[in-house]
């Protein structure tokens, strides 16, 4: 006969090696905080480090604040197909009602086919602001000539056999190709100075009552994330070659107050495999567009990962900022409650109700066994 307490001992000996077991396979990542939950619930919840949220008082709106009437050289911007017209449109009201309906910032939609009239007209009622709408060029769309087919095709399909996500996708890897080197250079956005990054089908949790965008500007932000997080090894076996090589040739560009921590623990000898989830950015196009980040999105390029492996524009996008960016020019917007499935960042305490969110509180990645916002918290501590 079991004791009740053998019996907690070997169900929380079950939900550790559940973890184990998950923290090593594939496109499981959304079951894997659930069971985070669970253990949480038996073992109590982690404390939750007060965070300074770094935004002036006078930020917010009042008819007194100074940045009051201001307002950055900045757009919102989506990459989508015809296709996810439903969760732009979703993902749209909600950032017009939790912030833009007071600031009207523009928006660029990129395409790599023309927007039908259906999804120009639906998208253009939720906003008084301009829309602008772009196809990319074939170029910097499509699978490069000079990349090996017949290698390529090897490769997506060895990641069909290991149940990588998307591992057998063309057009993915295109679209984290133009994600990671193309987007900033695209001719409608070539005004602007600082873009927020939009996908379909995320919620956007509070009600935000200063202006991010101008935040980023006046305090010279390059990049600023809500979810940063662990990337499958298995989408980037030789990225991070790759990068020491680029390193070594190039020592000038890396800034020497980098973020050099989050990406790696020993010193840039590995990777960790952490990097700010980016279908949630507000980042500086400049920076993407000077030397450092170009002289690095043409290196890799030329790598061939894109295709040969399966590079995200997420660890791309980090590894740039954490090493040509200064530290504190990366910032975490604690006060955006942002949901892209599976997970979601749902501002704690007094930011919850500053902000009148409508997420569960208990629901937050910040500080889940697979969330990397503890070491973006060292950079600091
Ligand atoms: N125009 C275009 N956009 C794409 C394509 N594939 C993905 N996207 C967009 O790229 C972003 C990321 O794609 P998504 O399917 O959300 O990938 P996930 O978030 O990594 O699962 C979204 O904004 C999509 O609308 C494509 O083939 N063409
Ligand atoms: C906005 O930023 C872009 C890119 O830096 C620049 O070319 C443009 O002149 C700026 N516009 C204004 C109004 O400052
Ligand atoms: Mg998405």
């Amino acid at each position: 006969m079991m004791t009740p307490m053998r019996y907690v001992v070997l169900v929380l000996a079950i939900i550790i090696s559940l973890h184990f077991i998950l923290s090593f396979s594939h496109e499981e990542y959304g079951r894997a905080t659930s069971l985070s939950h669970l253990s949480e619930q038996l073992t109590g919840s982690k404390p939750h480090p007060p965070y300074q949220d770094g935004v002036p008082e006078e930020y917010y709106t009042s008819p007194t604040a100074p940045a009051q009437g201001r307002r950055a050289n900045a757009t919102f911007v989506f990459l989508a197909r015809n296709g996810d017209l439903s969760g732009v449109v979703m993902s749209m009201k909600q950032v017009e009602d939790r912030f833009n309906k007071e600031f009207q910032y523009p928006y660029v939609f990129l395409n790599e086919e023309p927007f039908s009239d259906e999804f120009k007209e639906r998208v253009q009622t939720l906003t008084d602001s301009k829309i602008e709408f772009g196809l990319i060029p074939r170029e910097n769309w499509v699978q490069p000539e000079w990349i090996d087919e017949d290698r390529a095709s090897e490769a997506r399909k060895k990641m069909i056999q290991d149940k990588v996500i998307y591992g057998g996708s063309v057009p993915y890897r295109n679209m984290c190709r133009f994600n990671s080197g193309f987007f900033y250079r695209h001719e409608l956005l070539q005004k602007y100075k600082y873009y927020w990054r939009v996908e379909p089908d995320v919620n956007f949790f509070c009600d935000l009552h200063y202006d991010p965008l101008l935040l980023m500007q006046d305090q010279k932000k390059v990049y600023g994330f809500t979810i940063s997080l662990y990337e499958y090894p298995a989408t980037i076996p030789t990225l991070w070659e790759s990068v020491k090589e680029f390193i070594d040739e190039n020592p000038d560009l890396v800034e020497p107050e980098n973020a050099m921590r989050f990406i790696s623990d020993d010193g840039g000898e590995s990777y960790n495999n952490c990097h700010f989830w980016s279908n949630f950015e507000i980042g500086d196009l400049d920076f993407w567009r000077g030397e450092a980040y170009s002289k690095f999105f043409d290196f890799l390029d030329k790598k061939g990962g894109f295709y040969y492996e399966r590079w995200g524009d997420a660890p791309v996008h980090s590894i740039g900022a954490a090493l040509f960016a200064k530290k504190d020019q990366i910032h975490f917007f604690n006060d955006i409650g942002y949901r892209h499935n599976p997970f979601q960042h749902c501002p704690q305490g007094e930011l919850h109700k500053k902000g009148k969110c409508w997420c569960d509180p208990k629901d937050n990645f910040d500080y889940e066994w697979y969330s990397c916002l503890k070491r973006y918290d060292a950079l600091f501590a």
